[in-house]
């Protein structure tokens, strides 16, 4: 077995586009390929190593791509095969690899495999998805999709009702039948052979469910499957892959994650995402943060994952809210805060994702209304709720925080016209504060979050420590100050970090000599006693 450590993924940092809305090359108002093309030295000047890329594929676009009728194909919203393969060699010239992200618990019903299955109960395409027997109106069980209502639709053509965990567009693959298996294999190894150098899985903690028993996640035959799948496809490659698996827990995270078991390089767990929702209840029900709980989990991620297996650290994607605007201060405060966020994350071991946008602290948008969002979630939930006598204030309110739209809105990159991501109409709103939040300008200003997001990677590619040192925790009931020290070979680093906008007091028995902060700082600091200012971060290597 090839040494952990050299791993070229664990001190690398990906970066995520959703292709929609980072840049539009051809004045459709869409994002696509050829804008991702255009902007690759921005990603280069960053230092990111990898870009994960949202489904390109041809889809009707009920999820925005989570829907994909042509796992082979690219949407023509995005452009062409040959702008991929150009993309792919482009990118193998400035040394980034491309993530894909792979849609395989589900495909569109526009898929032809699905138009097949649901058109005759013998047709050999029937059991590639899930159907069950009922009575309209009387679905087989009362199992809910992700996105409001039944998870069962029931289909005239055979009357019979298909599974579905998202929207009745996303019908569920059936992963039992070993046909189904074959064909994403041999659609993984498409890929693989053009080059693309990893992968990001979509809900993969669902494939082994049991629907008659209502087992969605982490389902008996789950980790059968993906061993499966590392076999046939990418076990003997060096690439990168990583699993979204919302309702994993660390125990879970380190049985896909250890490298002797063949299945994933990592996962995404949704577990540090949930701490602002009351407890039982959905992502609207809104509760504030309290910073202990986010400790809590990193803390019990780090811990489990230190010696087998591996994290990611991700503050934000397509499907979560700004975290400056979350869990900083979007406000007066939003440099400092979204330097210190990604202090907080970045000090931490695992491969740190950055979501677009985010290395320039960009916020949640400022929705007015029903008529704001385009998300088929945010839509439901307010269908839903209002049915259910929820105020037009309250579902606003949730709305704000929490709609997947505010991590949607087209990428910042000047002052001009749509914030130069279009010479057209942008697609969807664009923030009103790009005057003052976009590319062009934090590329011009040396103390801009682009810039430290910049060290924080350099960091990682010249400090082993950073990559390997172990995690300990420190001060884990304090309510304002997120801290612990990495250690490796001798090596002892210091990370700390004031969540609020208020002075906050720490103590450490030693000296650190700075290594990065978000404050100007003497080049060493006593640590016996200091004060922190508002949102202020601190990387210091401990002096012994
Ligand atoms: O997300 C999976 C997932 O669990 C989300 O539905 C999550 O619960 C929700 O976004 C939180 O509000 C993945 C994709 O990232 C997402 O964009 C897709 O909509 C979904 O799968 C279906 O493919
Ligand atoms: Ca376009």
């Amino acid at each position: 077995m090839k040494d952990m450590k050299e791993k070229w993924w664990k001190n690398s940092v990906v970066y995520q586009i959703y292709p929609r809305s980072f840049c539009d090359s051809n004045g459709d108002g869409i994002g696509d390929i050829n804008g991702i093309r255009s902007k690759l030295w921005y990603l280069k000047e960053l230092g990111v190593d990898i870009i994960w890329i949202n489904p390109v594929y041809p889809s009707p676009n009920a999820d925005n791509g989570y829907d994909v009728a042509d796992y082979c194909g690219i949407s023509e919203e995005y452009g062409s095969l040959e702008d991929m393969k150009a993309l792919i060699q482009e990118c193998e010239n400035y040394d980034i690899k491309i993530m894909m992200d792979l849609v395989m618990n589900h495909t569109s019903d526009e898929h032809p495999w699905f138009m097949e299955a649901k058109s005759t109960k013998d047709n050999p395409y029937r059991d590639y998805y899930i159907w069950r027997k009922g009575e309209p109106g009387n679905p087989p069980n009362d199992l809910q999709a992700c996105f409001g209502g039944s998870a069962w639709e029931y289909s005239d053509e055979t009357g019979e009702y298909y599974l579905h965990m998202f929207d009745k567009k996303q019908p569920d693959l059936n992963w039992e039948n070993e046909a189904v298996r074959n064909e994403l294999w041999k659609m993984m190894n498409y890929w693989i052979d053009l080059g693309i150098k990893g992968f990001r899985m979509d809900v993969m903690d669902m494939v082994g469910k049991v629907p008659d028993e209502k087992i969605i996640q982490n389902g008996p035959k789950l980790h059968q499957y993906i061993q499966e799948m590392n076999r046939e496809t990418f076990g003997d490659r060096d690439m990168i892959t990583v699993g979204e698996c919302g309702g994993s827990y660390p125990e879970v995270g380190r049985l896909y994650s250890d490298p002797e078991r063949k299945e994933l390089d990592m996962i995404f767990t949704f577990e540090h995402m949930l701490v602002d929702e009351l407890p039982g209840k959905q992502k609207w029900d809104l509760k504030e943060l309290d910073l202990r709980d986010l400790k809590r989990v990193f803390g019990k991620w780090q811990q489990e994952l230190g010696e087998k297996g591996w994290n990611s650290l991700f503050w934000n994607n397509h499907d979560f809210p700004r975290v400056v605007s979350r869990w900083g201060n979007d406000g007066a405060y939003r440099e400092k805060s979204a330097k210190m966020l990604a202090t907080a994350l970045h000090g931490m071991k695992g491969t740190p994702y950055i979501y677009q946008g985010e290395e320039i602290g960009m916020t949640n948008f400022p929705f007015k209304g029903e008529g704001d969002f385009d998300d088929v979630e945010s839509i439901n939930m307010y269908r839903e709720r209002t049915e259910q006598g929820y105020s037009e204030e309250e579902i606003m309110k949730s709305l704000c925080a929490k709609s997947r739209d505010n991590a949607r809105t087209p990428m910042q990159w000047n002052d001009g016209h749509e914030a130069g991501f279009t010479k057209g109409t942008a697609w969807y709103h664009i923030n009103p504060n790009y005057r003052e939040i976009n590319a062009e300008q934090a590329l011009e200003d040396p103390n801009s979050i682009f810039h430290y997001y910049q060290q924080l990677i350099r960091l990682r590619k010249e400090k082993p420590v950073l990559v390997h040192g172990a995690f300990e925790m420190l001060c884990p009931e304090d309510e304002t100050i997120f801290a612990y020290t990495r250690e490796w070979e001798g090596t002892k680093w210091l990370i700390v970090c004031n969540f609020y906008d208020k002075l906050a007091e720490f103590k450490y028995p030693a000296k650190g000599r700075v290594i990065l902060s978000n404050y100007e700082q003497e080049p060493e600091l006593s640590l016996e006693q200091i004060k922190l200012r508002p949102y202020e971060a601190i990387i210091c290597q401990i002096m012994v």
